[in-house]
């Protein structure tokens, strides 16, 4: 599905580190088409939404604090197999298990510090969307379309 949308999120050491722009190059350079971005201070409420699944795991209240330590990139990607490539460009969320050439494998060490955030299905890529950007997103055409995808 060449309309496949990845919601994809700069984490604060990311930032911090001066990572944004290495991370929305891979994006861009591979062929998926931004049609969302912007820098926020996500309140705790917020992230504690965007990780509601991982409530009762015992790093829940230290990755809260760490994702609302400063702001983040959130951005939406748009291509052929989005989550799934996105997912695989980020690497292993232990970056230790991370093979070189992803983005943990390539600039993190520890799980609590992975710089980067991809969804994990297109159905929670549909919600985080929805969560972080209800304004909607921008669509439009890219004049390289017919470039990447047949
Ligand atoms: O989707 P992904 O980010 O790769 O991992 P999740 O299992 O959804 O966990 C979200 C986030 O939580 C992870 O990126 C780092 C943090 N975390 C942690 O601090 N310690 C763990 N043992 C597992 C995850
Ligand atoms: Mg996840």
């Amino acid at each position: 599905n060449n309309a496949e949308r990845t919601y994809i999120m700069v984490k604060p050491d990311g930032v911090q580190r001066g990572l944004v722009g290495e991370i929305i190059a891979r994006f861009e350079k591979r062929g998926f088409k931004l049609i969302a971005l912007k820098l926020e201070h996500a309140t705790k409420e917020h992230l504690e939404k965007h990780y509601a699944d991982l409530k009762d795991k015992p790093f829940f209240p230290g990755l809260i604090k760490y994702m609302a330590s400063g702001p983040v990139v959130a951005m939406v990607w748009e291509g052929l197999d989005a989550v799934k490539t996105g997912r695989v460009m980020l690497g292993a969320t232990n970056p230790l298990a991370s093979a070189p050439g992803t983005i943990r494998g390539d600039y993190a060490l520890a799980v609590g510090r992975n710089i980067c955030h991809g969804s994990d299905s297109v159905e929670s890529a549909e919600k985080e969307i929805a969560l972080w950007f209800p304004e909607g997103v921008i669509q439009h055409t890219m004049a390289s379309a017919e470039w990447v995808f047949e």
